[in-house]
């Protein structure tokens, strides 16, 4: 359980980039905060410490199964999954991507420091894939296959990759979507299979955005007695509230129905760590576009932090 008076907030800046094929979602981190969100938790009255990650380029890194850059996306997975243990450790955790391969460390972190934790990704993909099943060969869709370990890499996999990540960490009844529009065949076929808790945007349709918040939490963690890790993807709001992102999906939930999802995570007052990832101030076709990706994200860190409207 969160301690509710600790109020030591670690933001973990993670400019990576490697798990997918588009430059820029590096610069987010720094672009974010430039546009005020170390201020803008503080004004919530937290005590913020930030560090940024770098990461080195791995040379000769031909792909493994059918992943690209594998060593070089599980040297950084790892450098993430030690500063998020070690923050979760002392306070709430904050990671600012960099694209969502780096949520295999993220999730791995904190379940390393919370063994309890439940995983709500919310998303316009499913990010599930495995090695073998991916189609682009990019790591940003297949970082929960490593924690829920269906991942099916080798014991003697080459280099050690993704070999410091503890499989099985998360237990598929502890994982909920919400937000989905574009999980492939493989993917459904897994949350199928796993009867993972899994709410898509016909289901936001159909219910509202406040019954699948109910609805997802009741899943996984019913009683609401463990701690909570949240990880937003910023491809979950629809392209007219965050066009700069590298795989964006029409459809998806409003500027109002992303806040809401991290107020209602707020108030049950056990989440301990968020992630936000997937800006990427490259794309957009003008600058207002990038500043309103930037200032959605902004928005929904608040609104996970604390903030209330009244
Ligand atoms: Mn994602």
């Amino acid at each position: 359980m969160q301690n509710k008076d600790n109020k030591e907030l670690y933001i973990v800046g993670a400019p990576f980039a490697g798990g997918q094929g588009k430059q820029g979602v590096d610069e987010a981190p720094k672009l974010l905060l430039r546009e005020g969100l170390e201020t803008e938790i503080q004004n919530l009255g937290w005590n913020t410490h930030v560090s940024h990650l770098e990461f080195e380029e791995v040379k000769n890194d031909t792909p493994i199964s059918n992943m690209k850059n594998p060593r070089f996306v599980s040297k950084a997975a790892e450098k993430v999954y030690d500063s998020v243990k070690a923050a979760a450790e002392k306070g709430f955790v904050l990671t600012v991507g960099g694209d969502h391969s780096i949520g295999a460390g993220t999730v791995a972190g904190v379940l390393a420091a919370h063994p309890e934790a439940v995983v709500l990704w919310i998303d316009a993909h499913a990010d599930i894939n495995t090695p073998a099943a991916t189609q682009s060969g990019n790591i940003h869709g297949c970082p929960l296959s490593f924690p829920t370990g269906i991942d099916e890499l080798p014991e003697d996999v080459e280099d050690g990759v993704f070999k410091w990540l503890p499989r099985k960490s998360l237990d598929f009844s502890r994982l909920a979507y919400i937000g989905l529009r574009d999980a492939d065949e493989f993917e459904k076929s897994v949350i199928r299979k796993y009867n993972i808790a899994a709410y898509s945007m016909h289901d936001v349709d159909k219910y509202g955005i406040a019954r699948v918040v109910e609805m997802a939490l009741r899943r996984v963690n019913p009683g609401n007695t463990r701690p909570i890790h949240l990880s937003f993807d910023v491809d979950a709001l629809d392209p007219f509230f965050a066009p700069s992102t590298g795989t964006p999906v029409r459809g998806g939930l409003t500027w109002r129905e992303g806040c809401y999802i991290c107020e209602a995570v707020a108030e049950t007052g056990n989440l301990v760590a968020m992630d936000l990832v997937e800006c990427n101030p490259h794309l957009g076709e003008h600058d207002e576009h990038i500043k309103s990706t930037l200032h959605s994200g902004i928005a929904l860190v608040k609104s996970a932090l604390g903030q209330t409207l009244l």
